[in-house]
């Protein structure tokens, strides 16, 4: 990897709260972060009432909006005190039935403003809490409440057909949102027992290292893995708020994540919530003129969101933005993987704004690496490691390569919302810390030497063609600059000449149609635009990607297919 001449965008939001990266990387202390919360003084702690009560309890914020939440069928607002007042509620009808401090209870159920009443209500009474995707079918819940044995589950009686309650024998108890008539023993109507149950309630303090979620996250063989996260994590939640998503008291904040995905806890709810700000929450499926209503209606100033949303924004057409005014929009941001340059270009012509790539993982619990709203983006890079964080390239044995060298991106530990377990599953967790001093994310990347992260690929994911390194995502990028061209995966397929050669499927925009001729034009795009060596020897048009509900591009799906091998656990596979 050579150097090279990098785009640069230069900053727009000039009064960030990250004034000045090095001096903060310099003199920050995790230490200073925790001194906004009442309990670096008591040393006893609950979230919960970080995120929602403590603003309930202030004469500015009580009655300031908390939630917006919107969906075809519904519009609801809540302020600070509302939000104290339901999740109160669901915290008690949780201890009349039973639930004690560190059980788990989980919640099966589409974005709803129930579905975050029972999280705080839950996180509250000091149990740990598993948010899971609606979407997900029985044998992903089983696989998921099984191993977490997890004790309630909240959830609607659409979705109960899926939960296998005869198999579960941990699982005691089930709450009803939406239940009509009498229910046998064991379920609960959600809206009759909040009705019933008193809006006062004694918060269970915990200790900061005490458990708070559970989020499963799916390894490419095997069953899923449980990744266990404590209430200390809201220090860096709170934090990159500040610095990342750069909340002020006005911002009205959307992350367009479901809580089934960590981006959707983390972003979705404690960043905003810990900070004060108001959220808007958008339930029922993407579509782009709902979308663009979303911002317009709630004049939107911070938007979270994954580049899968912006490539299908992207592809839904200009015009569709024309429809609506986004002058609200401030910041503009994104996660889940890697953000095309094509993308942010188009982010500029059509929004006005910059979209500011950020990574981290569910295991991270928060984000790690960004560029700031005060930094210069270069497109294609994730930006640089937060302030109170150390990231770094090294090698097999450990040690740190130099800029431009792709290796295995590893984080010096501990930070503080670190995962501190994979539920009953130690050796897992002990394979992300295998070389001491580092976690070892199984991302491959490079730094350039400017400290800006360049991501390439899933380390099982890195194509060696011809003797040559070629990250997936380069070229993945390159193709979706070709105006045919809507999104693109990319594989290494075995040849036993080059070692392996470049595959690509890609989805063609609306208006294209597949040919040789333009297979042949988009793979000499590639060629002429970023390497002979890299331009895919084949390309196969697919009308849809392999992705997951988070909007990640499953490329070791495309892999299996091509090869005919099984596609291990698939669980967190779109319809
Ligand atoms: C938050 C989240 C983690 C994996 C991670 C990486 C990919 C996330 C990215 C990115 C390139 C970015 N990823 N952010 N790749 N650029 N800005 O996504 O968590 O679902 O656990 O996924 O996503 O491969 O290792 P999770």
């Amino acid at each position: 990897m050579k150097m090279m001449e990098t785009e640069r965008l230069a900053v727009t939001v000039k009064e960030a709260n990250l004034p000045d990266y090095e001096k903060t990387a310099r003199e920050f202390d995790w230490k200073e972060a925790e001194k906004a919360f009442s309990w670096y003084e008591t040393g006893k702690v609950n979230a919960a009432y970080e995120a929602i009560d403590r603003h309930a309890e202030s004469e500015e914020r009580k009655n300031k909006l908390a939630l917006i939440y919107s969906d075809p069928n519904r519009e609801e607002r809540y302020t600070f005190a509302e939000m104290k007042e339901k999740s109160n509620r669901f915290g008690n009808v949780l201890r009349k039935i039973g639930i004690q401090k560190g059980d788990r209870v989980f919640i099966f159920m589409p974005r709803t403003p129930e579905l975050y009443f029972s999280f705080f209500g839950a996180i509250k009474i000091g149990a740990i809490v598993g948010p899971l995707f609606e979407a997900f079918m029985e044998a992903a819940v089983r696989d998921r409440l099984e191993n977490s044995e997890a004790v309630a589950l909240v959830t609607t009686p659409a979705l109960l057909p899926r939960v296998p309650v005869d198999e579960l024998p941990a699982l005691k108890h089930i709450i009803l949102v939406g239940a009509q008539g009498e229910l046998p023993e064991g379920y609960y109507d959600f809206h009759k027992e909040m009705a019933n149950a008193s809006p006062e309630l004694d918060i269970e303090w915990v200790d900061r290292e005490d458990g708070m979620l559970i989020h499963y996250t799916s390894g490419s063989t095997g069953k899923p893995k449980g990744v266990y996260h404590v209430h200390n994590a809201m220090i860096q939640h709170y934090q990159t708020g500040k610095w990342v998503l750069d909340f002020k008291e006005d911002d009205v904040y959307w992350c367009t994540a479901d809580p089934g995905w960590v981006t959707g806890t983390s972003y979705g709810i404690f960043a905003p919530w810990l900070n004060g700000v108001t959220n808007v929450v958008r339930g029922g499926r993407f579509s782009p003129d709902d979308w663009y209503q979303t911002i317009e209606k709630y004049k939107v100033t911070v938007w979270y969101s994954a580049p899968t949303a912006f490539r299908m924004l992207m592809a839904a057409g200009d015009d569709v933005v024309k429809k609506y005014d986004l002058s609200s929009l401030r910041h503009v941001l994104s996660v889940g993987e890697p953000l095309n340059p094509e993308v942010i270009r188009w982010g500029m012509k059509v929004y006005n704004q910059r979209i500011h790539d950020t990574w981290w993982m569910t295991e991270t619990g928060a984000i790690l690496i960004a560029n700031y709203p005060s930094m210069e983006i270069k497109p294609g890079s994730m930006g640089r490691p937060i302030p109170g964080v150390k990231a770094a390239i090294i090698d097999d044995e450990g040690n740190e390569l130099p800029p431009y060298q792709m290796g295995n991106l590893a984080i010096r530990t501990p930070w503080p919302s670190m995962m501190r377990a994979i539920w009953k599953n130690p050796e897992k967790y002990q394979e992300y810390f295998r070389i001491p001093g580092w976690y070892i994310s199984g991302d491959s990347a490079y730094m350039d030497e400017e400290g800006y992260f360049w991501f390439q690929g899933r380390l099982d994911d890195v194509i060696v063609t011809g003797g040559k390194n070629v990250g997936p995502f380069e070229v993945e990028s390159k193709l979706v600059e070709h105006p045919a061209v809507a999104e693109a995966g990319v594989i290494g397929k075995p040849d036993p000449v080059r070692g392996q050669i470049i595959k690509a499927f890609v989805a063609l925009r609306s208006g294209y149609q597949p040919s040789e001729e333009l297979k042949e034009e988009i793979r000499k795009h590639v060629k002429e635009k970023l390497a002979a060596h890299a331009a895919p020897r084949e390309i196969e048009f697919k009308d849809k990607l392999p992705k997951t509900r988070s909007g990640k591009i499953m490329r070791r799906v495309l892999k299996a297919w091509e090869l005919g091998l099984p596609t291990g656990d698939l669980s967190t596979m779109e319809d």
